[in-house]
């Protein structure tokens, strides 16, 4: 069975809902794991007050978990947001989309006049309720050695250059180990107090940032995804999770946008033999080939535009009287990017689970592990150790 996710819930609804099917029986559930995820994604610097003081998202396993382990059926998770008690009774209705969201988009397709109803639901809260369910398969990927990371390498116009090309498991973990604390997630001390300074400055100037972040696994098996069919193929499966993050314009596999500007042999990572085993001399292919993971760090950057809510003025139109408007601002985060990162780290962990389940079955975690142990002895490509 495939892992499928479904969530549903509005921004300043009662709550967020989740439902994971297809997650094997007897994997371990960690509900103060969940949570912990849950954390790493409220925060960041250049939050606004509601992630960071007023939600305190728990994850309330409601279904799918008998003694911490799941039972094979569907896991049901429920987030409930705190900011809810806090709406107004009588909202007033929102009738000037604000560009940049899906307000105009979303109301025109389904026919509101109140473009709150569309808000609710295309806003970046539910992202919630993805890294909920991606901590409920983790264990999957922690059987099989695999680890994930992330962090931030861009905000605004100050950025941290790294060699993606040259990228090992040692150094994503490194970086990785010194972004945790950061309070933009970025590795550098030095880049980092300049973020936080280009987040406090674009706050002052009433607007907000955007930015670019990595997110890595390290030991995922050679041959996750597929070479054979264009939806199977792993790169294409990362790259549409990643772009499903709202406010996601860019992803790359690797260096891939610096590649596109290099001749072949440049952009080629040497099959070479060290001990017996096959090892690559770089990582250009950011872990993937063919559409198949190659044994190598999987390496993903991604492009968030900055928040399309600012405090400015902008311009739009109140479709209720024709009149030029500047929509009302609704929304309270400066930017974003730090917490897009643990997502973005989310969506690569559901995409592995995936490609995983299918390629060594998902009914049971015991048939799973023993199929662990059996990769381990047939792994020839270096794993990036
Ligand atoms: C969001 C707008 C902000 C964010 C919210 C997502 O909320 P508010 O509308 O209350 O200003 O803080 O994100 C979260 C609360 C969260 O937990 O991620 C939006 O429109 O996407």
């Amino acid at each position: 069975m495939t892992l499928r996710l479904l969530t549903a819930g509005e921004s300043h609804g009662p709550e967020l809902v989740l439902i994971v099917e297809g997650i094997p029986a007897g994997v371990a559930v960690d509900a103060e794991e969940v949570d912990r995820q849950l954390d790493r994604r409220r925060g960041g610097h250049g939050r606004g007050a509601r992630s960071t003081k007023i939600e305190r998202d728990h994850a309330e396993i409601v279904s799918g978990v008998v003694g911490s382990r799941t039972t094979g059926s569907p896991v049901a998770v429920r987030i409930v947001n705190r900011d809810f008690v806090n709406q107004p009774a009588d909202p007033v209705q929102l009738t000037t989309p604000r560009p940049g969201h899906a307000d105009l988009a979303g109301a025109a397709k389904h026919g509101h006049d109140d473009f709150r109803v569309v808000r609710e639901r295309a806003s970046a809260r539910e992202t919630a309720a993805r890294v909920a369910a991606a901590a409920l398969v983790r264990p999957l990927l922690s059987a099989f050695g695999i680890s994930l990371g992330s962090f931030v390498v861009g905000i605004g116009p100050v950025s941290l250059h790294l060699d993606l090309g040259a990228s090992t498991a040692a150094s994503l973990r490194r970086l990785a180990e010194g972004a945790e604390p950061d309070p933009v997630r970025c590795p550098d001390a030095e880049t980092s107090e300049r973020m936080v300074a280009a987040i406090d400055r674009a706050k002052e100037e009433r607007q907000t940032l955007g930015g670019t972040f990595i997110v890595f696994a390290i030991g995922a098996p050679i041959g996750l995804g597929s070479y054979t069919h264009w939806d199977l193929r792993l790169d294409g499966r990362l790259a549409q999770a990643l772009c499903s993050i709202p406010a996601i314009k860019g992803v790359e596999i690797g260096p891939g946008f610096d590649l596109a500007a290099l001749p072949g042999t440049h952009a080629q990572d040497a099959i070479l033999r060290s001990g017996g085993k096959l090892v690559r001399s770089s990582n250009f292919a950011g872990g993937v080939e063919g559409g198949m993971s190659n044994g190598e760090p999987i390496v993903l950057r991604a492009a968030m535009k900055p928040l399309s809510s600012t405090r400015a003025p902008a311009t739009s139109v109140d479709l209720r009287s024709g009149a030029t408007a500047d929509p009302p601002y609704v929304r309270s985060d400066v930017c974003a990017v730090p917490a897009a990162a643990v997502v973005g780290e989310a969506m690569a962990c559901w995409v592995l689970a995936q490609t995983l389940l299918e390629r060594y079955g998902g009914d049971r975690m015991d048939a799973l592990l023993a199929a662990a142990r059996q990769v381990e002895g047939t792994q020839t490509l270096g794993a990036g150790s």
